[in-house]
């Protein structure tokens, strides 16, 4: 595989990077902005990350995490099997509830252009972060990992989401510990070398 993450590593594209280093694979990383000319010819929504996949262009943190653990049978369980179906969705959950309060903070925090930003969303967004918080804690229950019996690309995405949190909000205890244990993995402290 060629493969080149692209998007500054303080962004979702971190996702990218961890994912290809619990799979031990090459990769060039190069870092271009959002907006910037390189990824508005790769990508027409303008965002990060991109990987360029041999002659593919592939968007969207997700959707790479599920093409490369698909390709490579790892980090994730066999398609059609009820473990895969649950890892789906508490996948389903991080990017629908957990993800979502933090993306719209962000955006309206430093994303949009600043006539467009709505501080006073902020409260309701705490509120629903909170929430999804209580949701993640009661999903995760005692078990080591979020996605099913295994370190999956679903801890990739979660540890991703409750990382960014700490840009803005305190984390339960459940989930610091759970933020501590996966931080521990050496593919993580790799995937931030290059800031
Ligand atoms: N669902 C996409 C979201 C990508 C995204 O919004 N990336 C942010 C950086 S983390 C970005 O490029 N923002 C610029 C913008 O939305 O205009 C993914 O998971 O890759």
């Amino acid at each position: 595989m060629s493969l080149t993450v692209i998007g500054p590593t303080a962004t979702r594209t971190s996702r990218v990077l961890w994912c290809l280093e619990e799979l031990g694979l090459d990769y060039d990383h190069q870092i271009a902005r959002p907006h910037s000319e390189e990824i508005n010819a790769l990508n027409p929504l303008k965002q990060v990350p991109v990987l360029k996949d041999g002659d593919a262009i592939l968007t969207d943190s997700t959707a790479i995490l599920y093409s490369l653990s698909d390709r490579t049978g790892r980090l994730t369980f066999e398609p059609g099997s009820h473990a895969r179906a649950k890892m789906d969705a508490r996948i389903a959950f991080l990017l629908t509830e957990l993800e979502v309060p933090l993306w719209m903070r962000s955006r309206h925090s430093y994303v949009l252009p600043k006539d467009l930003r709505r501080p006073e969303i902020f409260p309701m967004l705490e509120a629903d972060f909170r929430l999804a918080n209580q949701k993640f804690d009661a999903l995760l229950g005692d078990a080591l990992f979020f996605g099913g019996p295994d370190f999956s690309i679903a801890d990739i995405i979660a540890t991703h989401c409750l990382f960014w949190a700490g840009d803005f909000y305190q984390i339960s205890d459940g989930a610091r510990q759970y933020l501590a244990r996966m931080q521990a993995r050496p593919g993580w402290a790799a995937s931030q070398a290059n800031r």
